[in-house]
């Protein structure tokens, strides 16, 4: 993988996120630079020594930033993590008037400095944040989306791959709906490799019973708890060190390498949808194809009549979230 010549991605926000963001995207060289942006001058200063200082080690990418919004100017892809945090027990939602606020300021500003960029919202709640990004941005949606379920979605391989013992790259299975309480696992076009998760048959002492039983296929009970695993991943690990870092990092730093790289990638990113098996006027993530110009497109999924039941629900509370915000 190779740095795209002269690419510059900005990140609003340097703290928990926005900071380790960064740390992957110099990794991965996910970017030629990296510029960082925070209201808090002495915070944002002192990130930026510790980055640039490792960049010895990290390759190609060259890491700026400070308080002067003018750090994003010429950004080809700018992520916003910037917002209150999430504290323990508070839910995604109830963030959101505060976050709104901040992004009412902050989108016309960040437009006028970075006009052709690609704006993924990271801040949570995601999907009610990146409706209000586009509308406060006037671009249209497929230029300004959330960072969705990318993060769910990896949380729910992994937890597949530890259970039945195979890559995680070689398993399929996406998150998709609300980055939040409503979000599901779209159980019916899972795979591990080849075969559909339907069919996977799990052995016995994986299982933890009898090892000379034979196998056996997933039952509904425990899809049903690897799903509430993935839904309740964030809140345990907030509960364990106040705030989830490495994991959203390294999500973002895929989504930004998918649209530096203009690689047509599918990732279930939040976007505003219009008629989406039935869903407009709300930002849920689907599966998108992600290259250059943002999201290319939204792939039609088919869905089972539960996972369509799921899905609106999901879009009825953000819906709800959204009249009360006046979104
Ligand atoms: P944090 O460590 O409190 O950092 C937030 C940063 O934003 C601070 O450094 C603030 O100074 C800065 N900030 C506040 N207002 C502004 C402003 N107007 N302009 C520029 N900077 C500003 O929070 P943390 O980094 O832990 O989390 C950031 C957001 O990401 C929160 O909303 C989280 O809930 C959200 N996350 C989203 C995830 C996802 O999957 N979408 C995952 C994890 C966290």
């Amino acid at each position: 993988m190779s740095v795209i010549e002269n690419s510059k991605m900005a990140i609003v926000g340097a703290g928990a996120v926005g900071t380790s963001l960064a740390y992957a995207a110099l990794i991965r060289e996910s970017a030629r630079e990296v510029a960082l942006y925070d209201i808090n001058s002495a915070k944002v200063a002192a990130e930026v020594l510790d980055l640039a200082h490792g960049t010895q080690f990290t390759g190609a990418s060259r890491v700026t930033g400070g308080d002067d919004l003018d750090v994003v100017s010429g950004a080809n892809v700018v992520v916003i993590t910037a917002g209150a945090r999430q504290h323990p027990g508070q839910s995604r939602l109830e963030m959101a008037g505060v976050n709104v606020e901040i992004l009412r300021g902050l989108m016309p500003k960040l437009v006028e400095r970075a006009p052709d960029a690609i704006f993924v919202l990271v801040t949570n709640p995601v999907d009610v944040l990146a409706v209000a990004a586009q509308q406060f941005s006037g671009l249209p949606p497929a230029r300004v989306f959330g960072s969705g379920t990318v993060l769910d979605s990896s949380r729910l391989r992994w937890i597949l791959s530890e259970r039945v013992g195979v890559a995680i790259s070689n398993v399929h299975a996406l998150i998709v709906g609300e980055h939040g309480d409503s979000e599901f696992p779209l159980w019916s076009q899972a795979r591990i490799g080849p075969i559909s998760l339907a069919d996977w048959m799990l052995s016995r002492s994986a299982a933890g019973a009898s090892a000379s039983a034979g196998s056996v296929p997933f039952t509904e009970a425990e899809f049903e708890s690897i799903a509430d695993d993935v839904k309740n991943a964030a809140y345990r690990v907030i509960e364990g060190k106040g705030a989830t870092n490495y994991a959203i990092g390294l999500s973002g730093a895929r989504i930004v390498e998918a649209i530096l790289r203009d690689e047509g990638a599918v990732l279930p990113v939040s976007s505003v949808l219009t008629d989406y098996r039935g869903v407009s006027r709300v930002a849920l993530s689907v599966p998108s194809v992600v290259d250059a110009g943002g999201i290319a497109r939204v792939i039609d999924v088919p869905f089972s009549a539960k996972e369509q039941a799921l899905f609106e629900h999901s879009a009825a509370t953000l819906r709800a979230s959204l009249d009360t915000l006046g979104l």
